[in-house]
C-alpha cells in the first residue's frame, strides 16, 4: 500500500501544523485520516427497533449515523436480504443435536437468535431443518430455503433480544425483511434529503456456507451479486461511501481484487476465520491482529473491524490496559472500526453501568470515548444517538477532515493512475 504513504506524510504535516494552532488535543486527531470518527448504525438503530429493518436503519440515520450496516444472507433464488443470520428463526437442540421439544411436543425457539415470525407460520412449519453451519449443528427456518417473494410477503421482523429489549417487542410482526437494494435506496434517498452522505457497510454472512448454497443451486455467488449491486449503485469507486466487511478472509481477497470499494477484515476476540478452518490455515484472529497479520490484511483490505476486546481487553468485567492494535493498524495505513457498542448495562463494561438492571441504559458515552482516545476511526453501535453525541468534533477537527479527504482523494487518484 505504498500509495498511502504520501497521504500519510501530508497528514503528518497537517497534524503538526494544526497542533501548533490548536493546543487542545482532540480525540479525532488520532484517526488515520484526521477526520472525525464515523458512527455506524449496527443493524440500524437496533437498540430501539427490530434489527435489519428499514425502520431500524431510518432511525439510525435520523439519529445522525454516518453509515448503516446490513448483514447479508441469501434466499433460495439468490436474492440478498438483510438479516443477521441465515436462520430466520432458530430453535433449541437437545444434547444429541436434534430438535428439542417441549411438553406439548413443540420446538422451542432460541430467544436471542430469532429475528422473525417464521416459527409462528403454519404454512412453513415443515421447513424447520437442522443443518451444519460453520461446523455447528443449528436448527431453524433458513433464508436459503425460502424464495425472496415468500419471505417478503409472509415473514415479518421480530425483536431478536426479546427478553432484554422488551419495549421493542411492540414492533414485532410489522416490518418487512429488506433487500440490499432497498437498504441502498434508503441511504441514497436520505443522503439527498438530509444533505449529508449516508453510507452502507454490508457484511457477507457465512461466505463458505453460502458458497455451497450458490454452487448447489447454480446461482451467482454471493460476492459477485454484492459487487454487481454496489457497483451499479455507486460505481467502482474508492471514494464511494461503502465498506464491505467479512469475518472470513478468502472472500474478501476475492472481492478486494475485483473492486476499488473499501474492504474491511473483521477480527473477532477468539477463534479463527471459518475458511481458514476449512483450508487448514492454523492462524487465529489473534494472529491476524499482530503486526505480521496486519501486513497480510493490508494486501487486500483498507481496514479492520475489531472486537472491542482486541483494543481494550476486559479484566474482571471492566476495561483493562489498551493494546497497541489501533496504533499498529494505523502504522500500516489501515483504518480500524470497533464493535459493538451497546448502551445496556448488560453489555457495558461494569464501570459504566448505571445500576444492577441489565436492560437499563448506562454510560455508553464513557465507554466510546475510552476507545476514541486511542484513535479508533469509527464504531458500530446499536445506539447511534448516544454514539453521535459521544463524538464531539472541535473546530480543528473540521480542518483535519478537509485535509484528510484531500489526502484520500490524492491516494485514490494515484491508485487509479498506478
Ligand atoms: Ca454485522
Ligand atoms: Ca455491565
Amino acid at each position: 500500500m505504498s500509495h498511502i504513504k504520501p497521504a500519510l506524510a501530508l497528514l503528518a504535516v497537517a497534524a503538526a501544523t494544526l497542533t501548533t494552532l490548536s493546543p487542545t488535543p482532540v480525540h479525532a486527531a488520532g484517526t488515520l485520516s484526521g477526520a472525525a470518527p464515523i458512527v455506524i448504525g449496527h443493524r440500524g438503530a437496533s437498540g430501539y427497533r427490530p434489527e435489519h429493518t428499514l425502520e431500524a436503519y431510518s432511525l439510525a440515520i435520523a439519529q445522525g449515523a454516518n453509515y448503516i450496516e446490513p448483514d447479508l444472507v441469501m434466499t433460495r433464488d439468490g436474492e440478498l436480504l438483510a438479516r443477521h443470520e441465515p436462520m430466520l428463526a432458530r430453535v433449541n437442540l437437545d444434547a444429541a443435536g436434534n430438535i428439542a421439544l417441549d411438553s406439548n411436543g413443540r420446538p422451542t425457539i432460541n430467544r436471542t437468535d430469532t429475528s422473525t415470525n417464521a416459527w409462528q407460520l403454519p404454512q412453513y412449519a415443515a421447513r424447520l431443518t437442522v443443518k451444519t453451519l460453520d461446523g455447528v449443528r443449528v436448527g431453524g427456518w433458513w433464508a436459503e430455503d425460502f424464495t425472496a417473494a415468500e419471505i417478503r410477503s409472509d415473514i415479518r421482523a421480530q425483536e431478536r433480544l426479546r427478553d432484554l429489549r422488551t419495549g421493542n417487542n411492540a414492533y414485532n410482526d410489522q416490518f418487512v425483511i429488506p433487500t440490499l437494494q432497498e437498504v441502498i435506496n434508503l441511504a441514497k434517498a436520505k443522503s439527498i434529503e438530509l444533505g449529508r452522505p449516508i453510507g452502507v457497510y454490508p457484511e457477507t454472512k457465512h461466505p463458505t456456507f453460502f458458497a455451497a448454497h450458490t454452487q448447489a443451486g447454480g446461482l451467482q455467488r454471493m460476492e459477485d451479486r454484492l459487487l454487481q449491486t454496489l457497483h451499479a449503485n455507486y460505481g467502482n469507486n474508492a471514494l464511494a461511501p461503502v465498506y464491505i466487511q467479512s469475518f472470513e478472509v478468502s472472500n474478501l481477497q476475492y472481492m478486494g481484487a475485483l473492486t476499488n470499494l473499501r474492504v474491511v477484515q473483521l477480527l473477532s476476540s477468539g477463534g479463527r476465520p471459518y475458511d481458514f478452518t476449512v483450508s487448514g490455515d492454523t492462524r487465529t484472529y489473534a494472529d491476524l491482529a499482530t503486526a505480521a497479520g496486519l501486513d497480510f490484511i493490508n494486501d487486500y483490505a483498507q481496514g479492520v473491524g475489531a472486537n472491542t476486546n482486541l483494543m481494550i481487553p476486559l479484566v474482571g468485567g471492566r476495561l483493562g490496559t489498551p493494546t497497541t492494535l489501533v496504533a499498529d493498524a494505523h502504522a500500516k495505513g489501515l483504518e480500524i472500526h470497533g464493535w459493538t457498542f451497546r448502551a445496556e448495562n448488560f453489555f457495558l463494561p461494569n464501570e459504566f453501568d448505571s445500576n444492577s438492571d441489565p436492560a437499563a441504559l448506562g454510560n455508553m458515552t464513557g465507554q466510546v470515548q475510552a476507545f476514541l482516545a486511542l484513535g479508533m476511526d469509527g464504531f458500530f453501535t446499536d445506539h447511534p444517538d448516544i454514539g453521535v453525541a459521544a463524538v464531539v468534533p472541535e473546530p480543528a477537527t473540521y480542518a483535519l477532515m478537509l485535509l484528510g479527504l484531500a489526502a484520500v482523494a490524492g491516494a485514490a487518484q494515484r491508485r487509479r493512475g498506478g
